[in-house]
C-alpha cells in the first residue's frame, strides 16, 4: 500500500498521501471528536484529597501512585451515569463525523475485553462491560466513523514500558519493552482491530523513543487487519498516514500534508474538577474553519466525569457548534482548504466548486479587504440569510462592505461566486506577508 513518507521536518509526501483514496472521507469530514475517558477520570485532577498539577489522565505519574494502589481504582469504576449512545449522539449533533475513543491510555487500563491482560473493564470493574463494544455499536447508529487511541509506547502499568517505580518514572528496559510490546500492546491492537468490525482510524500516541521496526509492527498490524484503516502519525518514525500537530496547535501557513489537531475545550483532556479554562464557541469555531482553510482536521475532545456523564460545559459549547454547524457545514465538509497560503486575522476561507466561503470569526466591521484574489466576483452574499453583500475592487483589494455588527457574533460565512478557480497572486501576497 502506498504510505505517504514525512522528511525530516515531519511533512508528508503530498503525491503519495493523495494516491490513497482510504484519506478521502477523513478529508472530506474534517471534524472529529476526541474521548479521553478511564479510571484517571474518576480523579478528577485529586489523589488523597490533594489537587494534583498538570493534565488529568497523568495523575498516576503526577501524582507518583504506586501501580497497585492506582489499579484500586478499578473498583470503583461502576460509570452510573454512562451513556455511550448520549456520548455519539452529542458527536453526531455537533456536526462531528468521526471519534477517536481512548480504548488505553498511557495508565495502561483498557476500556475494552481483553483476553491478554486482566486490567480491563470487563475483568477488573464492577461495570463489567465492554464499554468499547458498547460504544462501537452507538457510533454505527449515528453513521460515526470509529478511530481507536491506543497508547502503544507508555504503559505505566506495566514495568519496562515506562510503569512501576516512580523515582525512576521512565523505566523502560529493552527487556521489559519488548515483553510489553510482545504480550501486551501488539495483541490488544490486534483485539481491537479483529473483534468490532470495521475501525477507520487507529490514533497511536507519543511514540518516545520507538525504533523504526517497533513503528513499523504496529503499522503492519493495523494494515494487515485492517487494510483501509487510517494510522496515525504518532506510530512514530514517519510511518503513518498522516500528521498530528502539536496537541492544541494549529499551523501558521497552510502545509501540503495531511494534518489533523487534537485540541482539548478547557486545559486538560481527561476530566479535572477545577479546571475552568473553558474556551468559548466561538474560538472553538475559530479553530475548526481555521482548520478546514489550512487543509486539516480538527479534533475537539471532552472528557466524561469518572461517572460517565459529559461536563455540561462542554455540552452547552458542543449545542453552539452544532447550531453553527447546521446552517453552515458546506464550508467544512467536502470542502478544499483555502487558496491563500497565508492565515488572516479576521478568519478563514474554505473553496468548493466555484464558490469561496469566508469563514469570519473576527468581525473587522464595515469592511473587509482581501488582496490578491484575481477572479471575477459574480455573486457575494451571507450564507445563512441569502442577503447580498456589496463587493469592490480598489486595485489589488476585494474590497467587501459589511454591516457594523455581525450577523452570527461566533461566525459569520459570506459566499463569493468566482469566475472559474480561485487564482491568487501568491507572490504579491507575500511580498505583503
Ligand atoms: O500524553 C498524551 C496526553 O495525555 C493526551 O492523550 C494527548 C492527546 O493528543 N496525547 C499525549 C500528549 O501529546
Amino acid at each position: 500500500c502506498n504510505i505517504p513518507q514525512k522528511s525530516q521536518d515531519n511533512k508528508v509526501d503530498v503525491e503519495a498521501s493523495q494516491s490513497t483514496d482510504k484519506m478521502e472521507w477523513w478529508r472530506n469530514d474534517r471534524f472529529g471528536m476526541f474521548i479521553h475517558f478511564g479510571l484517571y477520570s474518576q480523579c478528577e485532577g485529586y489523589w488523597k484529597d490533594e489537587s494534583i498539577g498538570g493534565i488529568g489522565e497523568w495523575i498516576f505519574k503526577h501524582a507518583k501512585i504506586p501501580v497497585d494502589e492506582y489499579k484500586e481504582l478499578a473498583n470503583t469504576f461502576t460509570c452510573e451515569n454512562m451513556d455511550v449512545d448520549a456520548w455519539a449522539k452529542l458527536a453526531k449533533e455537533s456536526g462531528m463525523k468521526y471519534v477517536v475513543i481512548t480504548t488505553k491510555h498511557h495508565d495502561g487500563f483498557a476500556l475494552f475485553h481483553s483476553k491478554v491482560n486482566d486490567f480491563n473493564v470487563v475483568d477488573a470493574t464492577p461495570y463489567s462491560k465492554d464499554i468499547i463494544a458498547e460504544f462501537v455499536e452507538a457510533c454505527r447508529k449515528y453513521d460515526l466513523k470509529i478511530g481507536f487511541y491506543y497508547s502503544q509506547y507508555q504503559d505505566w502499568s506495566y514495568q519496562g514500558a515506562g510503569g512501576n517505580n516512580w523515582d525512576k518514572p521512565y523505566a523502560w528496559s529493552k527487556e521489559g519493552f519488548k515483553n510489553y510490546m510482545d504480550e501486551k500492546a501488539l495483541p490488544q491492537v490486534r483485539e481491537l482491530l479483529t473483534n468490532y468490525g470495521k475501525i477507520d482510524m487507529i490514533w497511536f500516541d507519543t511514540p518516545g523513543k520507538m525504533k523504526k521496526e517497533e513503528s513499523e509492527a504496529f503499522l503492519n498490524l493495523a494494515k494487515d487487519v485492517q487494510p483501509k484503516i487510517i494510522v496515525s502519525g504518532r506510530v512514530g518514525n514517519d510511518v503513518g498516514d498522516y500528521v498530528q500537530m502539536e496537541d492544541n496547535d494549529l499551523p501558521k501557513r497552510r502545509p501540503d500534508f495531511d494534518w489533523e489537531a487534537p485540541v482539548t475545550m478547557n486545559h486538560t483532556w481527561a476530566y479535572k474538577r477545577d479546571d475552568h479554562h473553558w474556551k468559548s464557541a466561538g474560538y472553538m469555531l475559530w479553530q475548526l474553519t481555521y482548520s478546514a482553510a489550512m487543509g486539516g482536521n480538527y479534533l475537539l475532545n471532552i472528557g466524561p466525569k469518572g461517572d460517565g456523564s459529559v461536563p455540561q460545559e462542554s455540552v452547552n459549547r458542543l449545542k453552539v457548534i452544532g447550531d453553527w454547524m447546521k446552517v453552515n457545514s458546506e464550508v467544512i465538509y467536502e470542502a478544499d482548504p483555502s487558496p491563500f497560503v497565508n492565515a488572516f486575522n479576521w478568519g478563514g476561507i474554505t473553496h468548493k466548486g466555484n464558490k469561496l466561503y469566508l469563514n469570519i470569526t473576527d468581525w473587522p466591521k464595515r469592511q473587509l479587504s482581501i488582496f490578491g484574489l484575481q477572479n471575477k466576483v459574480n455573486k457575494a452574499y451571507f450564507l445563512a440569510s441569502g442577503d447580498a453583500v456589496e463587493t469592490s475592487r480598489e486595485g489589488e483589494y476585494l474590497v467587501l462592505a459589511l454591516p457594523d455588527e455581525a450577523p452570527d457574533r461566533n461566525a459569520t460565512v459570506v459566499v463569493l461566486e468566482i469566475e472559474g478557480e480561485p487564482i491568487v497572486n501568491q507572490a504579491l501576497v507575500q511580498k505583503l506577508d
